[in-house]
C-alpha cells in the first residue's frame, strides 16, 4: 500500500513537472503578457492628433508597468511602404506588442502577423474581428459625424454672423477609405439633413494627410462656392482649411481632438475620440494579459470614448444660445437612447 502510495504520488509529481515544463515557457511568452511594446505610426505624429494621443496613452501604459522604454516607429506618408515597414519592425524580434491606429491597420497586421504567430497587435481606430493576433476597437464615428453635421447644418441654416443663405457644408477628406464613405459621411450627411433635408455637402478630397497648401485651396473653393462651414478630416492638411475659414469669415467644425486653439471663433465645435485614454486602457490590459485577443470592439459616447465638448469655453463664446441648446437638446436624445445612432458593421 504505501509503496503504491509512493508511486502515486511520484507519477503525480512527475506528470506537475512536465505540465509546468510545457506551460511556462508558453505562459512567458510573448503573446501572454506583452512587455515590449512598439507604436506604429501609419504617418507621422507632428500634426495629427490621433497619432500623437495614442503615442501618450501606450507611454502612460508602458510606464506605469514599469516596463523598458516605449518604441515608437513613423512609417511616413507613402502607405505602399508600410508592410515592409511593420514586418521589419517585428522582425528584430524586439517587441511583442505593436500599438497602431487607423481603419487599413487591422488588415495589414493580420497579414504580417502571419510569419510572427507570437506578436501581438493592439490596432486602434479599426476593426477586423476573429483574428487571433488582434485585438481592434472601433469608434462609433456614425455618431461622432452625425454630431458634425447636426450643429454644421445649425449653422448653415442660421443666421450666425459668417452664415450665408445656401444651405451647404463642406468636407475635406484625406482618402477614400471604407470607414470615411460607409460610415463618417453618411453619418455627417444624417446629421445635416436632420436640421434640414435640403442641406447639400460639397466634398473635396486632398489626396494625402499633410498638404495644407492644397486643404487651403480646397476650402476657399469650397467658400467660393457657398459653403460657410467646413469639416475637415485631413490630418494636417486640415491647417490649411483653419486659414481659409479665417480669411472668409467662414467656420470649422472638428473632429478627434480639441483644436479650439487653431482659430477661436471659426473652430465653433470639437467632436473628438478619447484616443489618449483608449491606447492607455487597452495597452495596459494588454500588457496585464488581460486583452481578449481575436475580439473586435465598438466604443462610442455611451463609453465615453466619443465626446462632444459643450462645455468648451470657446463653443460657449462662438455659438449663439439657441443653436447651443439644440445641440444640448440632440446630446441628450442620443445619451438616453432615444436616438441610436450604430455603425453598419455588415457593409464593410
Ligand atoms: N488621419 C490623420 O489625422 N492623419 C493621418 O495621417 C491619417 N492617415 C490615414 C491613413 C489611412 C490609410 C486611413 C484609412 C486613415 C487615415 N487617417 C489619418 C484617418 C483616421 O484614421 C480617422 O479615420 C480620421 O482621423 C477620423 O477619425
Amino acid at each position: 500500500m504505501r509503496n503504491r502510495n509512493r508511486v502515486f504520488i511520484v507519477a503525480v509529481a512527475a506528470m506537475a513537472l512536465a505540465f509546468l515544463f510545457d506551460c511556462a515557457p508558453k505562459a512567458k511568452s510573448a503573446s501572454a503578457n506583452p512587455s515590449r511594446v512598439a507604436v506604429f505610426i501609419p504617418g507621422v505624429r507632428a500634426g495629427n492628433a490621433i497619432y500623437d494621443t495614442m503615442v501618450k496613452g501606450a507611454e502612460r501604459a508602458v510606464k506605469e508597468a514599469g516596463a523598458t522604454g516605449l518604441k515608437v516607429f513613423e512609417a511616413g506618408f507613402n502607405q505602399a511602404e508600410w508592410e515592409e515597414k511593420l514586418t521589419s519592425l517585428v522582425a528584430t524580434g524586439e517587441y511583442d506588442l505593436i500599438v497602431t491606429s487607423n481603419p487599413s491597420m487591422p488588415e495589414l497586421c493580420a497579414k504580417v502577423g502571419k510569419a510572427f504567430p507570437k506578436e501581438r497587435f493592439l490596432c486602434l481606430d479599426g476593426y477586423l474581428p476573429d483574428e487571433a493576433q488582434l485585438h481592434t476597437v472601433l469608434y462609433n464615428q456614425t455618431e461622432q459625424g452625425y454630431v458634425a453635421g447636426y450643429l454644421a447644418g445649425l449653422v448653415t441654416t442660421g443666421t450666425m454672423k459668417g452664415s450665408n443663405a445656401a444651405k451647404k457644408a463642406g468636407l475635406v477628406i484625406g482618402q477614400h477609405y471604407p470607414v470615411m464613405d460607409k460610415v463618417i459621411v453618411p453619418g455627417f450627411e444624417a446629421g445635416l439633413r436632420a436640421v434640414d433635408p435640403g442641406i447639400a455637402v460639397d466634398e473635396r478630397v486632398v489626396g494625402n494627410w499633410y498638404d495644407a497648401a492644397k486643404g487651403q485651396a480646397l476650402a476657399k473653393d469650397q467658400i467660393g462656392a457657398g459653403v460657410d462651414v467646413i469639416l475637415p478630416i485631413c490630418g494636417g492638411a486640415a491647417t490649411g482649411v483653419y486659414k481659409a475659414a479665417i480669411e472668409a469669415g467662414a467656420y470649422v467644425v472638428v473632429f478627434d481632438a480639441d483644436q479650439f486653439a487653431q482659430a477661436p471663433g471659426v473652430v465653433l465645435g470639437c467632436v473628438i475620440l478619447k484616443q489618449e485614454e483608449l491606447a492607455y486602457s487597452r495597452t495596459k490590459a494588454a500588457m496585464e494579459g488581460k486583452l481578449a485577443w481575436g475580439k473586435a470592439e465598438v466604443v462610442g459616447m455611451a463609453d465615453g470614448y466619443v465626446a462632444f465638448l459643450d462645455k468648451a469655453p470657446e463653443y460657449i463664446a462662438a455659438v449663439q444660445p439657441e443653436l447651443r441648446a439644440k445641440m444640448a437638446e440632440l446630446l441628450g436624445r442620443i445619451s438616453s437612447g432615444t436616438l441610436r445612432l450604430e455603425v453598419p458593421l455588415s457593409r464593410f
